[in-house]
Protein backbone atom coordinates (compact mmCIF):
# COMPACT_ATOMS: atom_id res chain seq x y z
CA UNK A 1 0.00 0.00 0.00
CA UNK A 2 1.11 3.56 -0.81
CA UNK A 3 1.02 6.26 2.20
CA UNK A 4 -2.03 8.14 1.57
CA UNK A 5 -0.25 11.28 2.77
CA UNK A 6 0.51 11.24 -0.75
CA UNK A 7 -2.21 10.60 -2.05
CA UNK A 8 -3.32 13.29 -4.97
CA UNK A 9 -7.35 13.26 -3.66
CA UNK A 10 -6.06 14.51 0.20
CA UNK A 11 -3.41 16.56 -1.23
CA UNK A 12 -6.20 18.77 -2.88
CA UNK A 13 -8.29 18.74 0.07
CA UNK A 14 -6.12 20.29 2.05
CA UNK A 15 -4.59 22.48 -0.44
CA UNK A 16 -8.59 24.21 -1.22
CA UNK A 17 -8.98 23.94 1.98
CA UNK A 18 -6.45 26.08 3.28
CA UNK A 19 -6.85 28.27 -0.19
CA UNK A 20 -10.71 29.01 0.97
CA UNK A 21 -9.52 29.67 4.64
CA UNK A 22 -7.23 32.50 3.31
CA UNK A 23 -10.24 33.75 0.74
CA UNK A 24 -12.10 33.93 4.37
CA UNK A 25 -14.91 31.85 2.80
CA UNK A 26 -14.45 29.59 6.01
CA UNK A 27 -14.17 31.01 8.85
CA UNK A 28 -14.33 28.96 11.91
CA UNK A 29 -16.40 25.43 11.00
CA UNK A 30 -17.84 26.98 8.75
CA UNK A 31 -17.90 25.41 5.20
CA UNK A 32 -17.78 21.78 3.97
CA UNK A 33 -16.25 19.81 0.85
CA UNK A 34 -17.07 16.39 -0.27
CA UNK A 35 -15.53 14.63 -2.96
CA UNK A 36 -16.57 11.18 -4.72
CA UNK A 37 -13.72 9.01 -4.94
CA UNK A 38 -12.71 6.03 -7.58
CA UNK A 39 -12.43 3.16 -5.53
CA UNK A 40 -9.79 1.92 -7.76
CA UNK A 41 -7.53 4.87 -6.88
CA UNK A 42 -8.83 4.91 -2.96
CA UNK A 43 -7.77 0.93 -2.86
CA UNK A 44 -3.87 1.78 -3.50
CA UNK A 45 -3.75 3.53 0.23
CA UNK A 46 -6.44 2.16 1.93
CA UNK A 47 -7.96 -1.37 2.54
CA UNK A 48 -11.56 0.29 1.06
CA UNK A 49 -13.16 -3.39 2.79
CA UNK A 50 -11.91 -2.76 6.17
CA UNK A 51 -14.47 0.16 8.78
CA UNK A 52 -12.52 1.52 11.11
CA UNK A 53 -16.29 1.99 12.56
CA UNK A 54 -19.89 2.87 11.53
CA UNK A 55 -21.66 6.26 11.69
CA UNK A 56 -25.48 6.59 11.35
CA UNK A 57 -25.68 9.17 8.06
CA UNK A 58 -29.68 9.92 8.73
CA UNK A 59 -31.56 9.12 5.53
CA UNK A 60 -30.95 6.29 2.86
CA UNK A 61 -28.59 7.06 -0.11
CA UNK A 62 -28.98 3.93 -1.59
CA UNK A 63 -28.00 5.38 -5.01
CA UNK A 64 -24.58 5.53 -3.45
CA UNK A 65 -24.54 2.44 -1.63
CA UNK A 66 -20.63 1.34 -2.10
CA UNK A 67 -19.20 4.61 -3.51
CA UNK A 68 -16.59 6.68 -1.21
CA UNK A 69 -16.36 9.89 -0.40
CA UNK A 70 -13.61 12.31 1.42
CA UNK A 71 -15.48 14.25 3.42
CA UNK A 72 -14.70 17.84 5.34
CA UNK A 73 -15.39 16.89 9.60
CA UNK A 74 -18.39 18.40 11.43
CA UNK A 75 -17.24 21.13 13.84
CA UNK A 76 -13.64 21.36 12.08
CA UNK A 77 -11.80 24.14 11.15
CA UNK A 78 -10.51 24.34 7.42
CA UNK A 79 -7.94 26.54 8.94
CA UNK A 80 -6.79 23.06 10.23
CA UNK A 81 -6.68 20.99 7.45
CA UNK A 82 -3.91 21.07 6.22
CA UNK A 83 -1.91 20.32 9.32
CA UNK A 84 -4.10 17.87 10.68
CA UNK A 85 -5.96 16.03 7.78
CA UNK A 86 -6.31 12.70 9.91
CA UNK A 87 -8.31 14.39 12.61
CA UNK A 88 -9.89 16.96 10.32
CA UNK A 89 -11.48 14.65 6.84
CA UNK A 90 -12.56 11.39 6.73
CA UNK A 91 -13.26 9.04 3.85
CA UNK A 92 -16.18 6.92 4.10
CA UNK A 93 -17.75 4.41 2.14
CA UNK A 94 -21.73 4.10 1.68
CA UNK A 95 -22.39 0.82 3.36
CA UNK A 96 -24.92 -1.37 1.18
CA UNK A 97 -28.48 -0.16 2.84
CA UNK A 98 -27.17 3.28 2.69
CA UNK A 99 -27.77 4.27 6.22
CA UNK A 100 -24.70 3.68 7.42
CA UNK A 101 -21.10 5.19 6.49
CA UNK A 102 -17.97 3.21 6.75
CA UNK A 103 -15.39 4.95 8.24
CA UNK A 104 -12.22 3.95 6.22
CA UNK A 105 -9.81 6.69 7.21
CA UNK A 106 -9.71 9.78 9.16
CA UNK A 107 -11.92 11.58 11.75
CA UNK A 108 -9.08 9.99 14.48
CA UNK A 109 -10.27 11.50 17.64
CA UNK A 110 -14.03 10.22 16.68
CA UNK A 111 -14.99 12.64 14.98
CA UNK A 112 -17.81 12.46 12.06
CA UNK A 113 -18.37 13.76 8.70
CA UNK A 114 -20.19 17.53 8.38
CA UNK A 115 -23.60 18.17 9.70
CA UNK A 116 -24.47 19.06 5.93
CA UNK A 117 -23.84 15.65 4.91
CA UNK A 118 -27.46 14.85 3.75
CA UNK A 119 -27.15 18.34 1.41
CA UNK A 120 -24.40 16.56 -0.14
CA UNK A 121 -25.30 12.92 -0.66
CA UNK A 122 -28.52 14.55 -1.81
CA UNK A 123 -26.80 17.16 -3.89
CA UNK A 124 -24.21 13.96 -5.07
CA UNK A 125 -27.34 11.60 -6.36
CA UNK A 126 -28.96 14.45 -8.15
CA UNK A 127 -26.11 15.86 -9.94
CA UNK A 128 -24.67 12.57 -11.40
CA UNK A 129 -28.14 11.94 -12.52
CA UNK A 130 -27.28 15.29 -14.57
CA UNK A 131 -23.49 14.63 -15.18
CA UNK A 132 -22.24 11.28 -14.35
CA UNK A 133 -18.67 12.47 -14.21
CA UNK A 134 -19.79 15.28 -11.17
CA UNK A 135 -17.35 14.38 -7.91
CA UNK A 136 -17.78 17.72 -5.81
CA UNK A 137 -19.70 19.46 -3.81
CA UNK A 138 -18.44 22.50 -2.13
CA UNK A 139 -19.68 24.61 0.66
CA UNK A 140 -18.80 27.90 2.04
CA UNK A 141 -19.26 31.67 2.64
CA UNK A 142 -18.25 34.29 0.76
CA UNK A 143 -17.95 37.41 1.81
CA UNK A 144 -19.68 39.42 -0.69
CA UNK A 145 -21.86 36.53 -1.59
CA UNK A 146 -23.34 36.48 1.85
CA UNK A 147 -23.15 40.28 1.81
CA UNK A 148 -25.29 40.59 -1.34
CA UNK A 149 -27.89 37.98 -0.04
CA UNK A 150 -28.93 41.13 2.48
CA UNK A 151 -29.47 43.79 -0.56
CA UNK A 152 -30.38 42.35 -3.33
CA UNK A 153 -33.67 40.27 -3.80
CA UNK A 154 -33.13 36.67 -3.53
CA UNK A 155 -34.97 35.76 -6.67
CA UNK A 156 -32.96 33.47 -9.13
CA UNK A 157 -33.53 35.09 -12.03
CA UNK A 158 -32.97 38.70 -10.70
CA UNK A 159 -29.83 37.21 -9.02
CA UNK A 160 -28.27 35.53 -11.51
CA UNK A 161 -29.43 38.68 -13.85
CA UNK A 162 -27.42 40.70 -11.87
CA UNK A 163 -24.33 38.45 -11.42
CA UNK A 164 -23.67 38.20 -15.27
CA UNK A 165 -23.45 42.27 -15.67
CA UNK A 166 -21.04 42.89 -13.21
CA UNK A 167 -18.03 40.87 -14.96
CA UNK A 168 -17.76 39.80 -18.79
CA UNK A 169 -17.16 35.92 -17.70
CA UNK A 170 -20.07 35.34 -15.72
CA UNK A 171 -22.25 34.24 -18.23
CA UNK A 172 -19.69 32.12 -19.94
CA UNK A 173 -18.43 30.41 -17.21
CA UNK A 174 -22.11 29.84 -15.32
CA UNK A 175 -24.85 30.21 -17.95
CA UNK A 176 -27.61 27.93 -16.12
CA UNK A 177 -26.82 30.62 -13.53
CA UNK A 178 -27.88 30.53 -9.81
CA UNK A 179 -30.47 28.75 -8.15
CA UNK A 180 -31.42 30.62 -4.88
CA UNK A 181 -33.27 29.11 -1.84
CA UNK A 182 -34.52 31.34 1.03
CA UNK A 183 -32.92 31.30 4.49
CA UNK A 184 -33.38 28.05 5.91
CA UNK A 185 -32.24 25.73 8.91
CA UNK A 186 -28.98 23.75 7.87
CA UNK A 187 -27.70 20.87 9.05
CA UNK A 188 -31.12 19.08 8.06
CA UNK A 189 -33.02 16.90 5.73
CA UNK A 190 -35.42 19.27 4.36
CA UNK A 191 -32.55 22.13 3.23
CA UNK A 192 -30.59 18.80 1.98
CA UNK A 193 -33.84 17.94 -0.14
CA UNK A 194 -34.55 21.16 -0.94
CA UNK A 195 -30.62 21.92 -2.70
CA UNK A 196 -30.94 18.90 -4.24
CA UNK A 197 -33.84 19.61 -6.02
CA UNK A 198 -31.79 22.85 -6.86
CA UNK A 199 -29.11 20.76 -8.51
CA UNK A 200 -31.19 19.48 -10.79
CA UNK A 201 -31.17 22.94 -12.43
CA UNK A 202 -28.40 24.53 -11.28
CA UNK A 203 -24.30 24.12 -10.15
CA UNK A 204 -24.67 26.95 -8.06
CA UNK A 205 -26.91 27.00 -5.28
CA UNK A 206 -26.79 30.09 -2.84
CA UNK A 207 -28.41 29.24 0.57
CA UNK A 208 -30.29 32.97 1.79
CA UNK A 209 -28.48 34.92 4.00
CA UNK A 210 -26.24 31.42 4.75
CA UNK A 211 -23.73 30.72 1.99
CA UNK A 212 -23.42 28.95 -1.17
CA UNK A 213 -22.81 25.27 -2.85
CA UNK A 214 -21.44 24.20 -6.14
CA UNK A 215 -20.78 21.26 -7.50
CA UNK A 216 -18.63 20.01 -10.12
CA UNK A 217 -16.59 17.33 -12.11
CA UNK A 218 -12.92 18.85 -10.72
CA UNK A 219 -12.16 20.71 -7.48
CA UNK A 220 -11.00 23.48 -9.65
CA UNK A 221 -14.38 23.69 -11.51
CA UNK A 222 -16.08 23.82 -8.46
CA UNK A 223 -13.92 26.41 -7.00
CA UNK A 224 -13.86 28.68 -10.22
CA UNK A 225 -17.50 28.55 -10.08
CA UNK A 226 -17.98 29.85 -6.59
CA UNK A 227 -15.01 32.44 -7.10
CA UNK A 228 -16.68 34.04 -10.22
CA UNK A 229 -19.59 34.26 -8.43
CA UNK A 230 -17.69 35.76 -5.56
CA UNK A 231 -16.57 38.16 -7.45
CA UNK A 232 -19.19 39.51 -9.65
CA UNK A 233 -21.12 39.50 -6.19
CA UNK A 234 -17.72 42.08 -4.87
CA UNK A 235 -18.64 44.39 -7.61
CA UNK A 236 -22.04 44.33 -6.97
CA UNK A 237 -21.22 45.21 -3.48
CA UNK A 238 -18.22 47.81 -4.42
CA UNK A 239 -20.71 49.40 -6.71
CA UNK A 240 -24.27 49.11 -5.69
CA UNK A 241 -24.35 52.22 -3.68
CA UNK A 242 -23.16 54.33 -6.41
CA UNK A 243 -24.93 55.87 -9.55
CA UNK A 244 -24.97 53.07 -12.34
CA UNK A 245 -23.35 55.00 -15.64
CA UNK A 246 -23.00 51.65 -17.63
CA UNK A 247 -23.64 48.18 -17.74
CA UNK A 248 -23.00 44.64 -19.69
CA UNK A 249 -26.06 44.89 -22.32
CA UNK A 250 -28.88 41.84 -22.54
CA UNK A 251 -27.74 41.89 -25.85
CA UNK A 252 -24.14 41.52 -25.25
CA UNK A 253 -24.71 38.75 -22.50
CA UNK A 254 -26.36 37.43 -25.09
CA UNK A 255 -23.81 38.07 -28.02
CA UNK A 256 -21.23 36.64 -25.53
CA UNK A 257 -23.09 33.32 -25.03
CA UNK A 258 -23.66 32.73 -28.47
CA UNK A 259 -19.35 33.68 -29.18
CA UNK A 260 -18.68 31.42 -26.36
CA UNK A 261 -21.34 28.51 -27.65
CA UNK A 262 -22.79 27.53 -24.07
CA UNK A 263 -26.29 26.86 -23.49
CA UNK A 264 -27.66 29.81 -21.14
CA UNK A 265 -30.83 30.49 -19.61
CA UNK A 266 -32.64 32.75 -21.98
CA UNK A 267 -35.12 33.34 -19.54
CA UNK A 268 -33.02 34.92 -17.19
CA UNK A 269 -32.55 37.52 -19.55
CA UNK A 270 -34.53 40.66 -20.13
O1 LIG B 1 -20.28 23.16 8.61
O2 LIG B 1 -21.07 25.82 7.13
O3 LIG B 1 -23.61 25.11 7.06
C1 LIG B 1 -20.53 24.47 8.94
C2 LIG B 1 -21.47 25.07 8.00
C3 LIG B 1 -22.87 24.72 8.13
ZN1 LIG C 1 -22.53 26.93 6.12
Amino acid sequence: MKNIMDAPFLTEMRRTTANMYRLGWDERNGGNISCLLQSEEVGRYIDIDSAVREIPIGFEAKELAGRIFIVTGTGRYFKNVQDDPENNLGIIRIAPDGRTARLLWGYKDGGKFTSELPAHLMSHMARLKVDPENRIIMHCHPTHTLAMNYVHELDERKFTHTLWEMCTECIVVFPDGVGVLPWMLCGTNSIGEATAEKMKEFRLVIWGMHGIYGAGKTMDETFGLIETVEKAAQIYMLTAHLPRINTIKDSELRELAEFFGVKYREDFLN
